[in-house]
């Protein structure tokens, strides 16, 4: 069971996995949040991280929810070695794979030494299994801290944290030790945010589109000439409609590799019937997703006649334009972009 989530907050790499249980312990979270509170979601500070390994797959999820002075801090992590592993949040909310060593040192903003660290945790325990759950309180810093700025980022190390607890008789511990504990490499990571800002998608719930057809290739500059041309064809009610519509559209660069003068021509009033005919031929009147197209050999089109469809070293193409972007989700269908305008046989 898996589900997928983009941070909307700018900057933050989007596209991480969630599974189901981690949106559950954010739901139970919210909801441990007295009624008062509860009234106003937006009175509550929480935040939330999604772990992944240097693989980027999922593995785990911490929560941060601020209870008066303290953040109240949990953390589920599974598939990952069993035994002792530092945990920590570190100053930046970037987790770069594979060594997540963009996410910076330790969560330390009155540059104190290790173990004083705000960001420093007590060890997470992982059972034979290898799953582990990790609950305290700290009052080193607050919810709305680690969301500020560069955000901040959980990690999970491959060794325990000796939190520079080396005594006397052993030696002067060296820098490594006094900086991080011994630790060692960065496991897991994840980027600390308010789940509040997050787009989750459940499993088996589509994506929310962004509008329709028209409205997606309205705000992408690539296919401005594509909707002058739907403007001026009368198309733009027909493509708002119920659909779902499969929609090949042409960049601009496309539209100005045709044949100079064409577009003007087809953009005058006396040859709209023309124009939006060849428009007509670029939509397919159901939803065929790029898994679908290339099993296609052709495609019907609200035109008539069929678009022919051919896969040549793993590159689609329509009649003769290639197909260079797919699956632009709209609420009523899909885009997929191709590289010349088509035209319908005579
Ligand atoms: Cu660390």
């Amino acid at each position: 069971m898996k589900t997928r989530f983009e941070y909307g907050r700018p900057g933050v790499q989007a596209g991480v996995k969630l599974i189901g249980i981690a949106v559950l312990l954010a739901a139970l979270l919210l909801l441990a949040v007295s009624p008062a509170q509860a009234q106003d979601p937006d009175s509550v500070s929480v935040a939330s991280a999604s772990l992944i390994d240097t693989n980027g797959e999922q593995v785990g999820l911490g929560l941060f929810m601020q209870e008066g002075e303290h953040v109240f801090v949990q953390a589920v992590v599974y598939g990952m070695p069993p035994g002792f592993h530092g945990i920590h949040l570190h100053e930046t909310g970037l987790c770069e794979t594979p060594d997540f060593t963009s996410a910076g040192p330790h969560y330390n903003p009155d540059d104190v030494q290790h173990p004083d660290h705000a960001g420093d945790f007590p060890n997470l325990l992982l059972l034979d299994g290898g799953v582990g759950f990790l609950s305290f309180h700290t009052d080193r810093f607050s919810v709305d801290e680690i969301l500020s700025g560069d955000g901040s980022a959980l990690i999970v190390h491959e060794n325990q944290n000796n939190f520079a607890n080396i005594p006397e008789r052993y030696g002067d511990p060296d820098e490594e030790t006094l900086s991080a504990g011994d630790s060692g490499a960065r496991l897991a990571c994840g980027v600390v945010f308010d789940p509040r800002d997050a787009k989750i998608i459940l499993p088996g719930q589509e994506e929310p589109a962004d509008g329709t057809i028209v409205e997606v290739a309205s705000a992408d500059d690539r296919f401005s000439t594509l909707v002058t041309a739907l403007q001026a064809a009368d198309l733009v009610e027909t493509l708002e409609g119920e659909g779902p519509f499969t929609v090949f559209a042409p960049t601009n660069d496309a539209f100005e590799a045709l044949p100079e003068g064409t577009l003007d021509d087809l953009l005058l009033p006396e040859n709209q019937q023309q124009l939006a005919d060849i428009l007509l031929y670029h939509v397919v009147p159901e939803e065929v997703l790029a898994a679908d197209v290339a099993q296609l050999q052709s495609a019907d089109t609200v035109l008539g006649p069929p678009v022919q469809i051919r896969v040549e070293n793993d590159q689609v193409f329509i009649n003769d334009a290639e197909v260079i972007l797919t699956d632009i989700k709209a609420s009523n269908g899909v885009i997929h972009v191709i590289d010349a305008v088509l035209i319908p046989p005579d």
